[in-house]
């Protein structure tokens, strides 16, 4: 049955947006909607047309691949056309996949090839005689743009092959893409001189290939990873695409390391689950997972739909972006007062989770994004990173619209609201006054690296607080059962608890409870390198501006704020309050000796992603073996511990000649110090 009225109008709509929205992503790197909401619009369609065929019509974008090209660039007819990929966004559909080709083969169990779905922009490269002779983008598969000057700039994609053995013209696909830290690297850049940033690396890449002036592409920090090929000699080709990678791979051209063979679909799910839980650490960033048929005949058998290969899928990962709109900003007072602007959202859902709230970070942020109140924007909630917003959508901006202010009072305490001059971040001059300090400095000190109060969680403070149960973290310690049970869901086995949590807390650390203590600056470095070098509280407490500078890392602003933490009257009443609750520790152990602190005199500068620390647990293994963790390269660095995408401290120290470890060396020579030579000979380049 043909579909109704309402049925074909909304089709309609939807191919007049999706056609809208293809242009905006694929001519002008600049989309208007996250990449969500716009498989959302053609899975819809995808839907409509397939329950009334009727509506299937040619030059729908279901049908079609990309936008046609921009007229700013010349063409490229592309000999094979250049498709695009079906998606899979569950388990269902990968299955249905699967069952598909099975039943078209006539054959369980298949191999396939899989390797990420970067974010990026997909090229083709033709070689003749292993000379680079053309690049174009995909276009609308069937015409791309002629980017052949600004690929050549790419220093991954090779302008002449290696070896000989090639045919004498054929294509290779791939994807070129911003590695996230060059992406980071090239807003900064931008930032620092006031120029607009990009809004994500995909958005980089394309505006920075699809460029006129191929000088501006050299500058950009792109990478080339080839996923395939287009035109190749049908004789030339042998059985399966793991061997065509293999030839690319001799010739020159890069290939995924990520990319591998695996045996059925169950597999094909283990890979995604895995790729899944690294892909924050991947060094670029990707959508999903692409799975490819391994045998070129059985793709043969399969050929071809409109617009997408009938032996590929891409399984997408949960989206990390989505639209919404900006309904409020209200201001969030922190521990030392600092003013924080967050964007209240119109709730949405972003890869699962419903995102309420978005970090605005400060002022400046706030109108170097061009954020106003009303305004749409793109929401990005990566793994467990507090959600922010990536942009703003003035087009669609309503009129009604607002600025924000920073205002000039805070809005917990009323205290006056200082902006320091050079700083950018706006701070509520309250102090402890401040109700909202004051909470969020209770919340610190019974933190995990803190206190360690095991469960007394934030609502837990804001019942104590509120009820005036307590007034300062040294009336934590005069809790007993009986007021607790005055408060709000809290049984009595956890009340239990906590008091027992709070017993079991009274003896704690030095370099824990100078933490806990929040001074302005001193974290649990700084807290750890403060208890050894003063060794107790009271030698501490006296330490004046001068001495304090003697501590190995501490500058004058960090001297000065604990140097006047400990000068306040009402600081002083706490810390009193606590040493009567019966705080203790252990006085620090004797100074190490330069055996059991073989770092001693020497500097590390840690850089890029390490696989099983954290760069700040790195730094704290440095220090605890009594060497010093430095933020940049400079001639007395002594070691650089080089993770994935290191940037460029890695190529000054290698400049410098500075010896290079990798993790493992690195871990090697805290285990054992006295190798460090030979680990570095072989973790250093070239
Ligand atoms: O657009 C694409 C990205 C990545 C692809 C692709 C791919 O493999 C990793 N593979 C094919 C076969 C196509 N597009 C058509």
């Amino acid at each position: 049955m043909g579909a109704s009225a309402p049925v074909r109008q909304r089709a309609a709509q939807l191919r007049k947006d999706i056609g809208f929205h293809n242009r905006r992503y694929h001519q002008l790197d600049d989309p208007l909607i996250a990449d969500a909401e716009y498989d959302r619009l053609m899975q819809e369609l995808l839907a409509l047309e397939r329950e009334h065929p009727d509506l299937k019509i040619t030059g729908s974008p279901t049908q079609r691949v990309g936008a046609a090209p921009a007229a700013a660039f010349s063409e490229v007819q592309h000999p094979v056309p250049m498709l695009s990929l079906d998606n899979a966004f569950s388990a269902e559909d990968l299955t249905d996949f699967n069952r598909r080709i099975s039943q078209r083969l006539g054959r369980e169990n298949l191999t396939f090839v899989v390797e990420p779905k970067l974010d990026g922009l997909a090229v083709s490269l033709t070689y003749e005689q292993g000379v680079l002779v053309r690049a174009a983008t995909r276009g609308d598969g069937q015409t791309g743009e002629n980017i052949t000057a600004n690929t050549r700039t790419l220093r991954a994609i090779p302008g002449r092959l290696n070896g000989k053995d090639w045919p004498e013209q054929f294509e290779i696909r791939g994807e070129v893409f911003m590695p996230k830290q060059g992406f980071r690297e090239l807003n900064e850049r931008a930032l620092g001189a006031g120029e607009k940033t990009f809004a994500n690396p995909r958005n980089a890449a394309a505006g920075s290939l699809r460029q006129l002036d191929p000088q501006v592409t050299a500058n950009r920090p792109l990478d080339f990873y080839c996923y395939g090929y287009g035109l190749y000699p049908a004789d030339q080709l042998p059985e399966t695409h793991s061997e065509v990678m293999a030839r690319f791979k001799i010739w020159g051209i890069p290939t995924n390391p990520e990319l591998h063979v695996v045996q059925g679909i169950d597999e094909c799910f283990a890979y995604y689950n895995d790729l899944q839980s690294r892909r924050q650490t991947l060094p670029y960033e990707i959508d999903g997972v692409v799975y490819k048929l391994e045998n070129l005949r059985d793709r043969e058998t399969l050929g071809f739909a409109a617009r997408a290969p009938r032996w590929a899928i891409a399984h997408k990962f949960p989206a990390e972006e989505a639209t919404t709109r900006v309904v409020a900003i209200d201001v969030q007072v922190g521990r030392t007062g600092a003013l924080t602007p967050v964007a209240r959202l119109e709730p949405v859902s972003v890869g699962g989770v419903t995102v309420t709230n978005a970090t605005l970070h400060n002022t400046d942020e706030v109108h170097r994004k061009d954020i106003r109140i009303g305004d749409m924007v793109i929401v990005r909630r990566a793994g467990d990173v507090i959600p922010e917003v990536v942009k703003s959508l003035p087009e669609l901006r309503p009129d009604e619209a607002a600025m924000f202010i920073m205002p000039t009072h805070c809005p917990a305490c009323g205290s006056e609201v200082e902006t320091i001059e050079g700083e950018t971040i706006a701070r509520c001059s309250g102090g402890l006054y401040c109700p909202a300090q004051h909470k969020e400095a209770v919340k610190h000190f019974a933190s995990r690296k803190a206190m360690n109060i095991d469960g007394l969680g934030d609502k837990l403070v804001d019942q104590l607080l509120e009820k005036q149960l307590i007034n300062t973290v040294a009336d934590l310690y005069r809790l007993n059962i009986e007021v607790l049970s005055r408060l709000d869901r809290l049984a009595e086995k956890s009340a239990g608890n906590l008091i027992h949590a709070l017993n079991a807390s009274r003896y704690t650390t030095l370099p824990r409870f100078l933490f806990a203590l929040g001074i302005r600056e001193v974290g649990e470095v700084t807290a750890r390198t403060l208890a050894e070098q003063f060794r107790d509280l009271d030698t501490l407490k006296a330490a004046d501006e001068m001495t304090l500078q003697t501590a190995p890392d501490i500058g004058p602003t960090v001297a000065r704020h604990v140097f006047t933490f400990f000068r306040q009257p009402h600081n002083l009443e706490v810390l009193q309050g606590l040493t009567d609750a019966g705080i203790h520790w252990d006085p620090m152990p004797e100074r190490t000796h330069e055996a059991a602190l073989p770092f001693i005199g020497q500097t590390f500068v840690i850089t890029g992603a390490l696989d099983s620390l954290s760069r700040e647990d790195a730094r704290s293994l440095v220090h605890s073996l009594g060497g010093k963790a430095a933020g940049s390269v400079s001639a007395k660095t002594s070691y650089i511990v080089a993770g994935a995408e290191p940037g460029s401290k890695l190529d000054k120290a290698l400049a410098l000649g500075i010896p290079v470890l990798d993790e493992a060396a690195f871990l090697a020579l805290c285990q054992n110090p006295a190798s460090g030579a030979a680990s570095t000979a072989t973790a250093t380049e070239e």
